[in-house]
C-alpha cells in the first residue's frame, strides 16, 4: 500500500549515502609547489641519517625568489650556507631567498647530527 513512501525513503537514503561518500573522502594530498605565491619557486633539501643531502648539488637561477626547505627524512639536521648567511634549523626550516649573486656556495648541516656530520656538505650553484 505504502510502496511509494518507501521507494522514497530508500532512494533518500541512497542519496544521502552516495553524498557523505563523496564529501567525506580524505582530500587529495596538497601539492607544495602550487601553494607557493606565484613567482616563487620551491627548493627542497632533504637530509637523512647517512649524512647526506639527497643532492651533491642544487642549482637555482640568479634573480630567482626561491623557497628554500629543509626536511628532515631522519635525524635532526640542520642547512646552513654560511656565504649567504643562511641559516635552517631547529623550528626554523624554511626561508625565501632571492639569489642575486651568480656563484657556487657552499652548504652544509647546520646541526651536530653525528658521525658524519662534518662530511654533510653539498653545494647550491647560483646560475
Ligand atoms: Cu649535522
Amino acid at each position: 500500500m505504502h510502496k511509494w513512501i518507501m521507494f522514497v525513503v530508500f532512494a533518500a537514503a541512497s542519496l544521502l549515502g552516495v553524498y557523505l561518500l563523496t564529501t567525506q573522502l580524505p582530500g587529495k594530498p596538497v601539492d607544495e609547489a602550487a601553494s607557493l605565491p606565484p613567482g616563487v619557486t620551491l627548493m627542497k633539501v632533504e637530509a637523512s641519517a647517512d649524512f647526506v643531502f639527497d643532492q651533491k648539488e642544487y642549482k637555482v637561477k640568479k634573480g630567482e625568489k626561491v623557497k628554500l626547505k629543509l626536511i628532515n627524512k631522519s635525524g635532526v639536521h640542520g642547512l646552513a650556507i654560511p656565504e649567504l648567511g643562511i641559516e635552517l634549523k631547529d623550528d626554523k626550516l624554511e626561508q625565501e631567498v632571492t639569489f642575486d649573486k651568480p656563484g657556487t656556495y657552499e652548504m652544509h648541516c647546520a646541526v651536530m647530527c653525528g658521525v658524519g656530520h662534518a662530511n654533510m656538505k653539498s653545494v647550491l650553484i647560483v646560475e
